[in-house]
């Protein structure tokens, strides 16, 4: 029986992927590198440190690990400028309403999320209240698929992993739900996230109760 719901942030609840693309294409375009929306998927459910290792990969450069940390903290305060004006509206549809399905069933509520600027976020599109814990980047070490965030997640909310179901909308993401023995609910395209419980490719008419908790 599910008691507690774990929500990923970027890609379930809000779509902060396009505010990581322009901060990280301006960073790459600094440095005379060519950085694609196709590059960008890659990086969703990536760590920061993660990020910018791939993308100075991908464009052949190799800085020092000064310079590294020089630019994740000027592309993270570039992000923070494009995030700042974000509104309730911007609420991926259906996940404000999942969330208070899950409360008005009683169950608990985690955030489950490698980034380290979730409370901000919440905070601007007012979701902030709705949560019984807060995992993110600022919590955990380890990176998706490693399960630790939800892990820690389960921890917070007092229970056990197998009583947890998590929303995610990267592959990474789902297969560390499933190495922490939860069920999961894939937000996306089902070829990708085949790993996944169940998916859906948005929670637009998804029913928590109905087309979720009652079929797994
Ligand atoms: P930050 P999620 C992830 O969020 C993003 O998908 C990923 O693109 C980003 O690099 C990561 O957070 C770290 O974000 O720079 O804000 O710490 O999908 O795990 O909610
Ligand atoms: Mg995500």
């Amino acid at each position: 029986m599910i008691e507690g719901i774990i929500f990923d942030l970027d890609g379930v609840i809000v779509d902060t992927a396009k505010y990581h693309f322009q901060a990280w294409k301006r960073m790459a375009a600094e440095l005379g590198v060519n950085f694609t929306e196709v590059e960008n998927e890659q990086l969703k459910g990536v760590s920061r440190r993660g990020s910018i290792d791939k993308i100075l990969n991908w464009g052949g450069i190799s800085l020092s690990e000064e310079e590294i940390e020089k630019w994740m903290r000027i592309k993270n305060e570039w992000y923070l400028e494009y995030v700042a004006g974000m509104q309730p509206s911007e609420i991926l549809p259906g996940a404000d309403r999942i969330i208070a399905e899950a409360k008005s069933l009683g169950l608990k509520v985690s955030l489950g999320s490698a980034s380290k600027n979730s409370r901000f976020i919440l905070e601007k599109v007012n979701l902030i209240d709705q949560f019984d814990a807060i995992v993110d980047g600022t919590v955990v070490s380890a990176s998706k698929p490693d399960p630790e965030v939800f892990l820690t997640g389960a921890k917070q909310l007092g229970l056990e992993p197998s009583k947890c179901l998590v929303f995610e909308d990267a592959v990474a993401g789902v297969q560390a739900a499933n190495n922490g023995n939860m069920k999961v609910i894939g937000v996306g395209d089902s070829t990708i996230l085949a790993e996944a419980t169940l998916t859906f490719p948005n929670l637009e008419n998804v029913r928590l109760k109905e087309d979720i908790i009652d079929k797994i």
